[in-house]
C-alpha cells in the first residue's frame, strides 16, 4: 500500500541524508532563562494557625515561559480574600523577616487606597513583579529579596523588600525606579521601613495568640 511519507528501513542504500524536517528551530523549544530562580508564596490568613504555618510556597520558575504560565493560572491580587498575600523572592530567602538575608534589610512600602484595589492594584503588581523578575534596578537588583502584596480591608499593600538597610545607594536607586516604572502619581508616597526581627518576635506571639 503507497503512503504519502516514503519510509526508509534502516540500512537502506542511501539512508545518509540528514532528516532536515527534525531540525527545529531553537527559539521554539529553549525558554528563556532569567538571571534568578524565583519562588512564589501564598498566605492565607487562618487563625488557628500561626502566621508561618499560614505561608505556603506555590511554586517556583526561573524562566520567562514558565512566569508566565505561573502568571496566568493563579487568581489576581484583587480577586484574593482580605488578609491574603502574595510574596515573590528570590529562591533561597524566605518570605519574612526572620530570614539572614532580610534581617538587616528593610522595605519600599506602597499603600494603596481601597478604590485602587479594582483601578490599580493588579497593574501595579504585575509591573513589581516584572521589575524583580526583569532585574529592572541595575547593579542595585543585587539587593533586591522579593515583593509582597497584602490584601487587607483597611487599604492594600506592596512592598519591595530590600536586603539592607545601610545601602543608601541601592535603596535609593530602587526607590527612585520602581516609582518610575509604576508610573505612580507624585502625591503616592511610598516610603521605607526598616526590619526589626526582634520586635517581629513579639508580633507573632500575639499574632499566634489569637
Ligand atoms: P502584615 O501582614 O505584614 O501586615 O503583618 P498587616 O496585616 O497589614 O498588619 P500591620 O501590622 O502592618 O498593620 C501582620 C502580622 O503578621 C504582623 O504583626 C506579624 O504578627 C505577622 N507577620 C508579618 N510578617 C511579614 C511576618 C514575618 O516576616 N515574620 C513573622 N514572624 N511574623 C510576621
Amino acid at each position: 500500500m503507497a503512503t504519502s511519507e516514503p519510509r526508509r528501513s534502516e540500512g537502506e542504500e542511501g539512508a545518509t541524508e540528514a532528516p532536515v524536517a527534525a531540525v527545529a528551530n531553537p527559539e521554539q523549544y529553549i525558554k528563556h532563562p532569567l538571571q534568578n530562580r524565583w519562588a512564589l508564596w501564598y498566605f492565607k490568613n487562618d487563625k488557628s494557625k500561626s502566621w508561618s504555618e499560614n505561608l505556603r510556597l506555590i511554586a517556583k520558575f526561573d524562566t520567562v515561559e514558565d512566569f508566565w504560565a505561573l502568571y496566568n493560572h493563579i487568581q489576581q491580587p484583587s480577586k484574593l480574600g482580605f488578609g491574603c498575600d502574595y510574596c515573590l523572592f528570590k529562591d533561597g530567602i524566605k518570605p519574612m523577616w526572620e530570614d539572614d538575608r532580610n534581617k538587616l534589610g528593610g522595605r519600599w512600602l506602597m499603600t494603596l487606597s481601597k478604590q485602587q484595589r479594582h483601578n490599580d492594584l493588579d497593574r501595579y503588581w504585575m509591573e513589581t513583579l516584572l521589575c524583580l523578575i526583569g532585574e529592572s534596578f541595575d547593579e542595585a537588583s543585587e539587593d533586591i529579596c522579593g515583593a509582597v502584596v497584602n490584601i487587607r480591608h483597611k487599604g492594600d499593600k506592596i512592598a519591595i523588600w530590600t536586603g539592607n538597610c545601610q545601602n543608601r545607594e541601592a535603596i535609593m536607586t530602587i526607590g527612585q525606579q520602581y516609582k518610575e516604572r509604576l508610573n505612580v502619581p507624585v502625591k503616592l508616597v511610598i516610603g521605607l521601613k526598616r526590619n526589626h526581627p526582634i520586635c517581629y518576635r513579639k508580633q507573632d506571639t500575639k499574632n499566634n495568640s489569637g
